[in-house]
């Protein structure tokens, strides 16, 4: 996902200094400084720095129902000032340091999920049917972008399967459709044609209704902010960032594999599929290891991101190289 991304580094090019600054732009006043149209981005951007300037509401109840038998991850959780500003959401800006600011004042109030396709119950649900359907669990995950960086993240949100049961899938549905708002008037990057609009994500339907599948309503505690896909956001740990789309009115039941942003884009770089796994090479890059967040050095990517001995029966049989 980078050859349209002019202003942006090149694929895991995380330096350590970007470690360090994720919030901070000094990167680009070196360049900048010289020029006049440099001096008025630094004066524009110290006079008013593009801080966090919302906050999540604290969410109560969270993990009065246990999640599933995870081993816990040893890994340090990555910084919410990471999480929060190292973001992809193309919507606003392909700068993973500019999408948190470009997003702050994004409306998420009301909000609605239609929910239909091959269903007996389709239904809307605004932010408090989800609420009800069941109390908020912490989910701590590995994500894998399939950039080659990696987070470790504890998000709060409940099974997607917790939803589909709500309107009652038909025997033909086989796979699960995912829309993000798309809104011109709010989304600079929707007015680009960076990608097809609105962002499409799918999922076969029994991955959709692995209780690993959640849908997100926070991070650390909190509701989600802009940045990360307010109010919510699909998370599937052990596939590649990408499938995790965000901001989310729309799901649809199908009988066929449903088009999706990424794979519409260019099918040979990103499969349909893309289950994290170290053995398939982006044609541009090797997949083996990645940049955790907050680390020197790179680590080793684990098949399906560490989630194998929970998620490897969903693929049994399959070629992974062929449906990557
Ligand atoms: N609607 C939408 N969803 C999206 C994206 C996007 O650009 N638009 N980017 C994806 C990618 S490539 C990744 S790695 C994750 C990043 O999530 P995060 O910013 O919360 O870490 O969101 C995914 N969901
Ligand atoms: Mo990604």
């Amino acid at each position: 996902m980078l050859i349209k991304k002019p202003d942006d580094t090149r694929s895991g090019e995380i330096t350590p200094r970007d470690l360090y600054l994720s919030r901070r732009t000094f990167l680009r006043g070196s360049v900048l400084v010289a020029s006049a149209a440099g001096t008025a981005w630094l004066y524009r951007h110290f006079a008013s720095p593009p801080q966090v300037s919302r906050k999540g509401d604290a969410i109560a109840g969270i993990g009065t129902r246990p999640g599933p038998d995870l081993p816990p991850i040893p890994d340090a959780r990555t910084s919410f000032e990471s999480i929060t500003h190292y973001n992809n959401f193309y919507e606003f800006s392909t700068d993973k340091r500019a999408v948190a600011h470009k997003a702050k004042d994004f409306v998420i109030r009301p909000w609605t999920v239609d929910v239909g396709g091959l269903v007996h119950r389709p239904r809307v649900f605004d932010l408090d049917d989800l609420r009800r359907l069941q109390a908020p669990e912490e989910r701590v995950y590995r994500m894998r972008c399939v950039e080659g960086w990696s987070m470790v993240i504890p998000w709060v949100g409940f099974p997607l399967g917790r939803l589909l049961d709500q309107v009652q899938p038909m025997a033909s549905a086989r796979y699960v459709a995912f829309e993000s708002l798309a809104d011109p008037r709010q989304m600079p990057g929707v007015r680009t044609d960076l990608l097809h609009w609105p962002y499409a994500e799918g999922l076969r339907l029994d991955e959709a209704r692995h209780p690993l599948t959640i849908l997100a309503v926070g991070l650390y505690g909190q509701t989600l902010l802009p940045q990360n896909g307010a109010p919510l956001r699909l998370v599937v740990p052990w596939k590649y960032g990408f499938k995790g789309a965000k901001s989310i009115v729309r799901i649809r039941l199908l009988e066929d594999q449903p088009p999706t942003a990424w794979n519409r884009d260019d099918p040979r770089e990103y499969g349909f599929y893309a289950n994290v796994n170290p053995e398939v090479d982006h044609p541009r890059w090797s997949q083996r290891t990645e940049q955790r967040l907050g680390e020197y050095g790179r680590r080793d990517t684990l098949m399906f991101n560490g989630y194998q001995d929970q998620v490897g029966a969903l693929y049994a049989g399959m070629d992974l190289r062929k449906f990557f």
